[in-house]
């Protein structure tokens, strides 16, 4: 099974650095980054990086057992949520953001399949800062492989059954010193009431 552009499409350079490095820093200062604990297998620990969730009110996420309420949308935020929506071809309701302070900080092996994004999700994964390698694998057959590197400024466009057949994952690397913040923009298709 090969990767075709309407499972995945990398748009280079769709923030110039200036406007990069601006918005890097206003995302820096203003989300309130916390470091959450997650059940895996059974175990809590703590995630290897910083995360936020923003959204439309109700648009609750559901990660390894912990629920989280969006925070409401910034300035900064929805101004890069036009450009993902406008490459995506879609509208988004929520964002995760993920700050990986250095290269000790990490996601590992997973697909965004969580039933709340329904069957072939579209997620547009925006690129800030310091480049980090995505691989990518099959999941009946972890030795097919395929990594791009994510550069500053890019956006990853994933769709259709990507998510169905293949895992990604971010790994630790000792090559990389600074600062990254990946944020992936999301439809929950789900919504629970607030206060529900
Ligand atoms: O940081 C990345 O590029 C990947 C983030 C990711 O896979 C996720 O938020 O689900
Ligand atoms: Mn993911």
């Amino acid at each position: 099974m090969i990767i075709t552009p309407e499972l995945l499409s990398y748009f280079p350079e769709v923030f110039p650095v200036k406007e990069s490095k601006a918005l890097f820093e206003k995302l820096t200062k203003n989300i309130a980054w916390r470091q959450e604990s997650i059940i895996i297998f059974g175990r809590k620990v703590l995630t290897p990086r910083l995360t936020a969730w923003h959204g439309d009110a109700g648009a609750v996420y559901k990660y390894s057992g912990v629920s989280f309420d969006p925070l409401p949308w910034t300035e900064e935020l929805l101004c890069i949520k036009s450009k993902a929506e406008a490459l995506a071809g879609t509208t988004f309701n929520s964002v995760l953001l993920n700050l990986y302070r250095d290269g000790s900080d990490s996601m590992g092996w997973h697909s965004d399949d969580e039933p709340q994004l329904g069957r072939d999700p579209i997620i547009a994964s925006v690129n800030l800062g310091e480049a980090r390698r995505f691989d990518l694998r099959l999941k009946t057959e972890h030795q097919q492989k395929l990594q791009i590197l994510l550069e500053d400024g890019s956006v990853l466009v994933m769709k259709s059954d990507l998510q169905h057949y293949w895992q990604h994952q971010v790994a630790k690397s000792a090559k990389v010193k600074g600062p990254r913040i990946n944020l992936t923009f999301r439809t929950i298709k789900t919504r629970s009431m607030p206060g529900r």
